[in-house]
């Protein structure tokens, strides 16, 4: 077939995929992977170079993800809500009337109880600058965005100890790596990583993974069956041996550290006997794991991603890893955990005339939380809607994002929400979220509309996502609604188009014009090489300017009782993103439902087999599910993949397998403001 292949962007997760869209006739008829783009190659300069003549890659999301822009489903019209919150009757506006009732609307708030009582919450990466400013030129500090229910105490952890928010794993060229929560041939963060794994495995590296589930990544090397929430346990005995043994890298510890005499005593009575009794681990299992990491440092990566951060403890446990590999010598150095070079993405600078924000934040960043991530909290701020404190938020708008089945505590969320006078939801499909709104407005599919990535490599690399294809019919890409909003609320500084805006953008950050950029082979701008051992030159980005060595870690607060016997944890599958892709054919007939997983001798001892359909209980909710029953799980632990138990979203993704979010409890991490998304018990029953 004759098709146009057009370079951009995926947006089937956050992982930005560099890839072709085969257009014919208006039609995404199929993509292929960018090699231009270094997300589906490397991560190096020098590896991106060599390896992208073999080619780029792309997930099954990815690939399936045609069959989502196609989908009859999706919303295609502004809708207005009709009779009580939840119930369905929804009557079509035009953009004119939907456009006129959010400003009016949004200025009522403003005057009634001030700019502050409006909350707005957002995805990541797409078009974030321009809804961030849209909330600076109104007036409400409350911008959110989802980073702090993804990675805000991971980022916390690293950033503490080396100031680097997000250290990215060099796996291709390490001899150890070790794995803490982390599976990155399912949970595929960037495309990149599959390959760079093979590789390392291939050229003879030891592979071990630290996972209360044997996980396709723990499937590949030695699988560490930890006990939830233990990791920063592991971690911290692993310093221990290796000071107690004198094995640990000097350089970095003896010259460019603080904290070392204070860390080294805390470390005394983190020895192996104590962590094997909290981990479930053995000592002979924790001194060999040292062991090899010692003979083969500094050329080795200890990484911990989810499964270590969404615990109460995981900013602390995060912080113990971050240590280990200072301890190991590995930082910013081939083989090790390196320091990226990015280009900075900014918006247009402030506005002059944008009002001084003077109400703090109402979800206590940087004060009841003081490590928390500039995406605030989601969690805290869902309690200031619930307590009225510090003060009453009164209205949301929410894009790209469904909180109701991604936030912990699925009850609280929906009671949150419908306490609101006022909530305007912008999604693809009618999500669960959506369903609660008072307004609704069509979300595009990414191949309808531009972004700019700064991609997670080592190395400055920015990609460009563009339209493949035209909006559907009825629908206004999210930037123009929002400029259009800005204009109608007669906000200062929304003059420019949304192409205008990006051409500024794309400019300041690289030089290039919008058009340069496009014309660009898979319309990338990379610049290498990749630099290692930058803190040779450059202060670490910490307070001081140097490493900082310290750790406060405790077990995690929920441990299983006589009531809820079991941890339940939970994870990402390789078919699906979140709560977004369960509507999606291919993806369902691929993995269409979470079952229970449960360890035989568990099952045993509660007269349960496989296929039974149990009710997991927790103190916060139910759910109920089929039992697969597996060895590949810790046996006191139970388990579910995240992302599944919709009632709303479309006719295919409804009544599909359990929502893990209804077993949660719905805290927050103490110090980043958190979402803990991982720790809970339960007990189960056949029914
Ligand atoms: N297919 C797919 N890929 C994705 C995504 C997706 O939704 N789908 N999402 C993307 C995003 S936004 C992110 S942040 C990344 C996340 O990538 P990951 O962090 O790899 O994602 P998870 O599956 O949440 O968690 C990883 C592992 O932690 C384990 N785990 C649970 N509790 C514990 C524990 O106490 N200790 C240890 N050691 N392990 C534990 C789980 O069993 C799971 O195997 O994935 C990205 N990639
Ligand atoms: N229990 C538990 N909870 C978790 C996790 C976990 O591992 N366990 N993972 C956490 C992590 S790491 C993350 S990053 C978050 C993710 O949480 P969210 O960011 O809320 O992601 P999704 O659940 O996929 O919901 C995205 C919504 O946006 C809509 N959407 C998709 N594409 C577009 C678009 O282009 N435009 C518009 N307007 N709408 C669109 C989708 O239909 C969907 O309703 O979830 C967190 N929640
Ligand atoms: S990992 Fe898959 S879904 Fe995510 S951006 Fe890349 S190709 Fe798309
Ligand atoms: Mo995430």
């Amino acid at each position: 077939m004759d098709l146009n292949w057009i370079p951009t962007c995926c947006n089937g997760c956050g992982g930005q995929t560099g890839i072709l869209a085969g257009v014919k006739d208006g039609e995404v008829v199929k993509i292929k992977p960018n090699p231009e783009n270094p997300i589906g190659v490397a991560l190096t300069w020098e590896e991106f170079l060599e390896q992208k003549e073999r080619g780029a890659r792309v997930c099954l999301k990815g690939v399936h993800a045609p069959r989502q822009w196609s989908d009859p489903e999706r919303l295609t019209r502004p809708l207005l809500r009709k009779g009580p919150r939840g119930s369905g009757q929804w009557q079509p506006l035009s953009w004119e009337e939907a456009l006129e009732l959010l400003a009016e609307k949004l200025v009522g708030l403003s005057r009634q109880y001030g700019p502050e009582s409006l909350l707005w919450f957002c995805e990541d990466h797409s078009f974030i600058h321009i809804q961030e400013e849209f909330c600076r030129a109104y007036g409400t500090p409350n911008f959110l965005n989802h980073t702090n229910i993804c990675d805000a105490g991971r980022r916390a952890g690293f950033s503490r100890v080396l100031g680097i928010e997000r250290p990215l794993a060099h796996l291709s060229r390490a001899r150890v790596i070790l794995l803490l929560g982390w599976n990155p041939l399912e949970a595929v963060k960037w495309m990149y990583l599959p390959r760079a794994l093979e590789q390392a495995l291939a050229a003879g590296a030891r592979l071990y993974v630290a996972d209360p589930v044997r996980s396709k990544t723990a499937s590949q090397g030695t699988w560490l069956p930890i006990r939830p929430g233990m990791d920063g346990a592991l971690a911290l005995a692993l310093c221990h041996i290796l000071v107690r043994d004198e094995k640990y890298q000097r350089q970095l510890v003896e010259h460019y550290a603080e904290g070392w005499e204070e860390f080294r005593a805390y470390l005394l009575d983190k020895t192996p006997a104590w962590a094997a009794e909290l981990t479930g681990l053995s000592v002979e299992q924790i001194e060999e794991l040292a062991a090899e990491l010692a003979a083969a440092a500094p050329q080795v990566v200890v990484d911990a991603w989810c499964g270590v951060s969404h615990y109460s403890n995981g900013m602390e446990a995060t912080r113990a890893v971050a240590c280990l590999n200072v301890l190991l010598g590995n930082i910013d150095r081939p083989g090790g955990l390196i320091w990226p070079e990015r280009f900075k993405l900014t918006g247009r600078p402030p506005h002059p005339d944008w009002p001084l924000i003077q109400s703090p934040a109402v979800d206590g960043r940087g004060e009841v939380y003081p490590f928390a991530h500039k995406s605030g909290s989601y969690v805290a701020a869902r309690e200031a809607i619930l307590s009225g404190q510090p003060y009453q938020p009164r209205g949301a708008v929410v894009v790209f994002q469904n909180l109701l089945l991604s936030l912990p505590n699925v009850e609280k969320t929906a009671a949150a929400l419908k306490k609101l006078d006022f909530l305007a939801v912008c999604d693809v499909y009618l999500s669960e979220t959506a369903a609660l709104a008072d307004l609704v407005l069509p979300g595009t599919h990414f191949y309808e509309r531009y972004d700019l990535t700064v991609n997670w490599t080592a190395f400055p690399s920015l990609s460009l996502r563009q339209p493949v294809v035209p909006p559907r019919e009825g629908i206004w890409p999210e930037y123009d609604w929002i400029l259009a909003l800005a204009r109608r609320l007669g906000l200062p500084g929304f003059e420019l188009s949304y192409e205008e805006y990006l051409d500024w953008q794309v400019r300041n950050t690289c030089g290039l014009s919008l058009a340069e950029l496009k014309a660009r082979p898979g319309a990338v701008y990379n610049q290498g090489p990749t630099r290692y051992e930058k803190w040779r030159q450059h202060p670490f980005p910490t307070r001081s300017g140097r490493i900082e060595l310290g750790c406060d870690w405790q077990p995690p607060l929920k441990q299983p009782n006589e009531g809820f016997p079991l941890h339940l944890v939970n994870w990402k599958v390789y078919q699906h993103t979140h709560s977004r892709s369960q509507n999606n054919p291919a993806l369902l007939a691929a993995y269409g439902n979470n079952p229970l997983w449960l360890h035989p001798l568990t099952a045993a001892e509660l007269g349960l087999a496989d296929g039974d359909r149990v009710r997991v209980e927790s103190e916060y909710g139910q759910v109920e599910c089929d039992l697969f029953i597996t060895d590949g799980i810790h046996p006191r632990v139970v388990g579910l993949a995240h992302g599944f138990g919709h009632w709303e979203l479309g006719s295919r993704a409804r009544g599909r397998g359990a929502a893990v979010n209804r077993l949660l409890a719905g805290e927050a991490e103490a110090a980043t403001g958190q979402a803990v998304l991982k720790e809970s018990r339960v007990r189960i029953k056949k029914i």
